[in-house]
C-alpha cells in the first residue's frame, strides 16, 4: 500500500469516528435534555375550560331517569347479522396467537344467537337506578346508587371511571359490596358510574379534541351536577387517567384517588423503569418484582399486544367502519382485549382465557357498545388522549397533592413499582398487590371493593390527622 493511500484511510477513519463521535454526544445531550425537560420544566398547570361545549347549547340541568331497552327489532337485526358471519378457519394447533380464534368466535355466535337470554339480561342491566343529565352540551349516562343507611353514617360520594373497551356493565358485580352498609365503619358509600362520552348511553362529541383531560372536567361538573363539591374518585384503563387528570386539576374537590391501573409513561419515567429493572429488589415488592426485572420479555410483548392502540390512534374510524356494522367483528375485538389484558398466557389458551368471566358478563358489555353503535366513538379516545395537544400538556409530570391508594394487579398489562408511583401521587398511602388482571372489579369484585373500602377509610383518616395543609 503506498503512503498516500495509508494515509488516506487513516484520514477517513478519523473523520467516520469524529462523526460518530458528534452523534452520539447529540443523543446523549437530547436525552439530557428530554429527561431534564421531563424533570424540571412543563410543570405548570394547564388552564382548564369548566364550560367547555362539546354539544349543542342547553340550559337543561335536569337529571333525567334513563332506562336500557333491547327491543325486538334490534335483537331480529343483530340475530340476522351473526348468522350470515362468514366464518374462515384458523390455522392448525392455533389458539389466540393470531389474534381471536375463529373457532372461538363460532361458539361464541351460537351462544350469542341461541342462548343469550335478551329480555332477561336487558332486565339485568336496569337493575341500578340509571340517569342521563346534560353537562357541558353532552347527555351524560351514569348509574347512581345510593347506599340504605338508616342510621346517621355519613355518606361519601365515589366517581368510578371504566375505560375501553369496557362500560358500567364492569361494575355490576363491586357495587353491592361498595354500597353495603357496614357497622365497622362510620361511612357509606354512595356510588356515581358514568358512561365516558361516546361510550355506551353517554352521548359522544361531534366535535375534535376531547381526549382524557376534557372528560375530567365532565366529570367534575357531573358530580357537582349532583351534589357533591367534594368527592372520591376511582379508575382503571382510561378511568385511571381520567381520575388522576381530576386529581391534578381540582386537588380540592378530590378527596382521595384510587387506581388500578397506575401506569405512568414518560420519557424519565421509562428511563426510570428500564434502570429499576437491574434493581428489581431494590424498587418492587416480591409480588411485583417478576414484572421488574423481565423487562426484555415483558416490553416485546406489550410492544405487540398494543398494537391496536396504535391502529386506533391514527384510524379508528377506519376500523369503526367494520365493528360498526358486524356484531361479530365487535365480538372478537371486544374479547380480544378482555384475553389479553387479564393475562398474557392467554393466547395460547383455545378459549383466550375468557371462561374466567361468565359469557352473560361479557355479552352484556357487547351490547352496550352494538345497541348504542358506539364502538368507533369509543375508540376515538386513542386519536384524542395520544395526540399531541393532550400528550404536550404534560398533565402527568405535575405532582398531585391529592392522597392515593392503588392496586397492583399481577397480571395486568403493566406494571410499575411504587417509587415511580410516587413521583405522580407524592401522597401514595397504600399499595395492594393481587391475582388478577385488567378488568378487576368484573374479575374479583369483593376484593376490589374491598381494596377500595379500605383506601376511602385510609383518605378519610388522613383529612382527620390534617394532613392535606401543604
Ligand atoms: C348517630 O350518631 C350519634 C353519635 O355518633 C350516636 O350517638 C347515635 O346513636 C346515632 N344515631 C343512630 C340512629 O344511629
Ligand atoms: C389441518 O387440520 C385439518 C383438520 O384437523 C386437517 O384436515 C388438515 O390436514 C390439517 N392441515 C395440515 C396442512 O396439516
Ligand atoms: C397467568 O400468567 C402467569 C404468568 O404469565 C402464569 O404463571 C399463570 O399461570 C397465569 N394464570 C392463569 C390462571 O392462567
Amino acid at each position: 500500500m503506498s503512503k498516500g493511500m495509508l494515509y488516506l484511510k487513516l484520514v477517513s477513519v478519523i473523520v467516520i469516528s469524529i462523526i460518530l463521535l458528534i452523534i452520539l454526544v447529540f443523543y446523549i445531550v437530547h436525552l439530557l435534555y428530554i429527561l431534564s425537560n421531563d424533570l424540571f420544566f412543563n410543570q405548570k398547570l394547564p388552564d382548564v375550560d369548566l364550560d367547555e361545549m362539546w354539544g349543542p347549547e342547553t340550559n337543561d340541568a335536569t337529571i333525567r331517569p334513563f332506562r336500557i331497552t333491547f327491543d325486538d327489532q334490534m335483537i331480529k337485526d343483530l340475530k340476522s347479522r351473526l348468522k350470515n358471519y362468514r366464518h374462515f378457519p384458523s390455522l392448525n394447533g392455533t389458539a389466540f396467537q393470531y389474534g381471536f380464534n375463529s373457532d372461538a368466535v363460532a361458539s361464541w355466535i351460537a351462544y350469542w344467537t341461541e342462548e343469550y337470554p335478551f329480555k332477561e339480561r336487558e332486565e339485568a342491566l336496569n337493575q341500578y337506578p340509571q340517569f342521563k343529565t346534560n353537562i357541558q352540551g353532552l347527555d351524560i349516562h351514569f348509574i347512581w346508587v345510593k347506599p340504605q343507611v338508616d342510621s346517621n353514617k355519613t355518606v361519601v360520594p365515589l366517581l368510578i371511571l371504566h375505560g375501553w373497551p369496557s362500560s358500567v356493565r364492569e361494575f355490576f358485580e363491586a357495587i353491592p359490596h361498595l354500597t353495603a352498609v357496614s357497622e365497622e365503619k362510620d361511612f357509606a358509600v354512595e356510588v356515581v358510574a358514568p358512561s365516558l362520552p361516546g361510550y355506551g348511553y353517554s352521548d359522544a362529541t361531534s366535535r375534535p379534541g376531547l381526549a382524557a383531560d376534557k372528560m375530567s372536567v365532565i366529570f367534575r361538573n357531573l358530580m357537582h351536577r349532583l351534589g357533591h363539591q367534594q368527592f372520591y374518585v376511582q379508575g382503571g384503563d382510561w378511568g385511571s387517567l381520567i381520575g388522576r387528570h381530576m386529581a391534578t386539576f381540582f386537588p380540592k374537590e378530590v378527596l382521595g384517588y384510587h387506581s388500578n391501573f397506575p401506569i405512568f409513561v414518560t420519557p424519565f419515567i421509562v428511563t426510570a423503569q428500564i434502570v429499576a429493572s437491574f434493581f428489581p429488589r431494590l424498587v418492587a415488592e416480591p409480588g411485583i418484582m417478576h414484572r421488574m426485572w423481565d423487562l426484555s420479555n415483558t416490553m416485546p410483548w406489550l410492544i405487540k399486544e398494543l398494537g391496536y392502540t396504535q391502529v386506533y390512534t391514527y384510524i379508528p374510524d377506519t376500523i369503526g367502519v367494520g365493528l360498526s356494522d358486524s356484531p361479530t367483528g365487535l365480538l372478537a375485538a371486544v374479547l380480544q382485549k378482555f384475553s389479553m389484558a387479564s393475562n398474557k398466557s392467554y393466547r395460547d389458551l383455545p378459549d383466550g382465557g375468557l371462561n374466567i368471566f361468565t359469557r352473560e358478563q361479557i355479552l352484556d358489555n357487547v351490547m352496550i357498545y352494538w345497541t348504542t353503535n358506539s364502538i368507533t366513538t369509543s375508540m376515538r379516545m386513542y386519536a384524542e388522549s395520544f395526540a399531541s395537544r393532550h400528550l404536550d400538556l404534560g398533565i402527568d409530570r405535575i405532582p398531585s397533592p391529592v392522597p392515593t391508594c392503588v392496586i397492583l394487579a399481577k397480571n395486568d398489562v403493566a406494571v410499575q413499582p411504587p417509587f415511580i408511583i410516587r413521583m405522580k401521587h407524592p401522597n401514595l398511602l397504600r399499595t395492594t398487590i393481587l391475582e388478577g388482571g385488567h378488568h378487576l372489579a368484573l374479575e374479583i369484585p369483593k376484593q376490589f371493593a374491598d381494596d377500595v373500602l379500605a383506601s376511602i377509610e385510609e383518605f378519610r383518616k388522613w383529612h382527620k390527622e390534617g394532613k392535606d395543609e401543604l
